[in-house]
């Protein structure tokens, strides 16, 4: 009874515009599980610092999951089917990654979502992603979904002007962001880490992000 209580405490769904979700605590139940296998991924497949097209490197390092990795170079962003660190193809998303996006993405009204990139960032102290837009994919006909890990982020949510006022979302571990519709190219950002450490990715924290590219 104490633990049903405490489970509905830590879930609940928020609107964030039209199309876009705060699904809260939606991912609990498997966090630790997706953790697992992302530190087994991190063995040979390392995050790397990408870079912007101004030249500089990003502060949040970077691998993936899926027939598509995403890739930023002095030549601009997009998606890879190699992993130009170990020059080979990205391996699968596995099943139980894709089972939540699937789950998350049903809860946010977007049926048949087939990702074919999971992206994975690893954002230390002080790690940060200024705001912007997610176009480098073909398929916008398919929402965003972003796993929360590790230690909370303010999560900034604004809309389809740079300039439009942003929400202020603190992510913790579990917490799913869905976006896609109306909403699909609003504009969005991660406010620098601030320091706190998780019992199990310690002073780290770990976001997916599930899209169709093509
Ligand atoms: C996050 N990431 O890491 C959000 N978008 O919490 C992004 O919004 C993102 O990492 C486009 C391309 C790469 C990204
Ligand atoms: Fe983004």
């Amino acid at each position: 009874m104490i633990a049903d209580l405490f489970s509905e405490q830590m879930t609940s769904q928020v609107q964030l515009a039209a199309g876009a979700y705060w699904l809260r605590g939606f991912a609990l139940p498997q966090a630790d599980m997706l953790c697992d296998i992302l530190t087994q991924h991190f063995v040979d497949n390392p995050p790397q610092q990408m870079m912007t097209p101004m030249g500089y490197k990003m502060s949040v390092r970077t691998t993936s999951f899926g027939q598509f990795g995403w890739v930023g170079t002095e030549r601009g962003y997009g998606y890879t089917k190699k992993n130009a660190f170990t020059k080979q193809p990205w391996l699968p998303i596995p099943d139980s990654f894709l089972d939540l996006a699937q789950q998350a993405a049903l809860q946010g009204g977007y049926k048949d979502f087939i990702p074919d990139t999971c992206l994975v960032n690893v954002y230390e102290v002080g790690s940060k992603m200024g705001l912007h837009q997610d176009k480098d994919e073909q398929d916008f006909s398919q929402p965003i979904v972003s796993v929360s890990l590790g230690i909370p982020a303010i999560f900034l949510f604004g809309g389809a002007k740079r300039s439009d006022k942003t929400t202020k979302l603190t992510l913790t571990h579990g917490d799913v962001v869905v976006w896609g519709g109306a909403s699909r190219w609003f504009y969005h950002g991660v406010n620098p880490i601030k320091p706190d450490q998780h019992p199990v990715l310690g002073k780290v924290r770990c976001n997916l992000t599930f899209r169709k590219v093509i």
